[in-house]
């Protein structure tokens, strides 16, 4: 923290209550979170006016450290908890982290639907590319041939590509960045926060300690030097960026958010019930 970051920070984190974190030192969630405040504060969004929820994981220990409402939920049922809390509460903006293991392999069904069913919330995807929390187990976006404690000879599944995913299911509003590109990732996660739509923002993040460790990049440094050289703005022409991730937002269209749709079925059941009422229709 310095005199610039304090107030902001004292704003939405627990730094006297919470930290230090639980993190392995210069794990990349730490940025992610970071981001994600500073977002919140571009866009003057007020903590009370903010809920997080998460799964289970080393990104889903988020909520901990926020000083807004919060709920640290079951391994994969983030979303499904998310979904509940913004039809109770459709005025809370909504911010769900997952690491990939979450929101694609045990979440996956959820990440599906929810991306389907477009109801205004930004999901987090914090893609270390492993399992951290349980100690580096492969997971569905290890890229192929990586080796990683349940994968010594490397991994022969092919490679989930998250926006794709979240693309093909209907999401509005789909990103990628990573914490190497501090800015971009904090510039996307305002842009997602302002849309009122679903809205997945991937963000690829260093789990030196475990997939860093078994693929050669001990250290975070390494890892971030992986990210800046191995992703490319998608604004880029495509001969540039060959054998490139594509960063930056990759997908953004409109589509009725599902949270208004429900409020309108809502008025036509009322008055649809009302007229019964009236007309002296005994109800069931
Ligand atoms: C229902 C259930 N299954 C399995 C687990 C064990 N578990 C806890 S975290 C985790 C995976 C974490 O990986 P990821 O979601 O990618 O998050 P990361 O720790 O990498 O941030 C697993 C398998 C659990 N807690 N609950
Ligand atoms: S195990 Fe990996 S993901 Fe978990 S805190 Fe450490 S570096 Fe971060």
């Amino acid at each position: 923290m310095n005199e610039r970051t304090a107030p902001i920070f004292l704003k939405y984190l627990r730094p006297n209550k919470a930290f230090p974190t639980v993190w392995c030192e210069g794990c990349g969630i730490g940025i992610i979170l970071g981001a994600i405040v500073r977002a919140l504060d571009s866009l003057g969004i007020d903590p009370s006016e903010v809920a997080m929820v998460s799964g289970i994981g080393c990104s889903g220990r988020m909520p901990v450290y926020v000083d807004f409402a919060s709920m640290h939920v079951t391994h994969g049922r983030a979303l499904a908890v998310a979904t509940g809390l913004k039809l109770a509460r459709p005025n809370m903006k909504l911010i769900v982290v997952m690491g990939d293991g979450d929101a694609v392999a045990i979440g996956g069904n959820h990440f599906i639907h929810a991306s389907r069913r477009n109801l205004d919330m930004c999901a987090i995807v914090v893609n270390n590319m492993t399992y951290g929390m349980t100690g580096g187990q492969f997971s569905p976006t290890t890229p192929t041939g990586d080796p990683s404690y349940t994968s010594a000879y490397g991994t022969i599944e092919p490679v989930l590509d998250i926006p794709a995913l979240a693309v093909a299911a209907g999401a509005p509003f789909v990103a990628r960045t990573t914490v190497y590109h501090v800015m971009e990732m904090q510039r996307i996660i305002a842009r997602a926060l302002g849309r009122k739509t679903f809205s997945v923002v991937e963000v690829l993040s260093n789990c030196h300690t475990y997939y860093g460790k078994m693929t050669g990049m001990k250290t975070a440094v390494e890892m971030l030097r992986w990210m800046k050289e191995s992703t490319a703005p998608v604004t880029l022409a495509p001969e540039r960026r060959i054998d490139k991730m594509p960063r930056g937002v990759l997908h953004d269209v409109e589509r009725t958010e599902y949270g208004e749709a429900y409020q309108e079925l809502l008025v036509r059941a009322r008055a649809d019930r009302a007229r019964v009422v009236a007309a002296g229709v005994p109800l069931p």
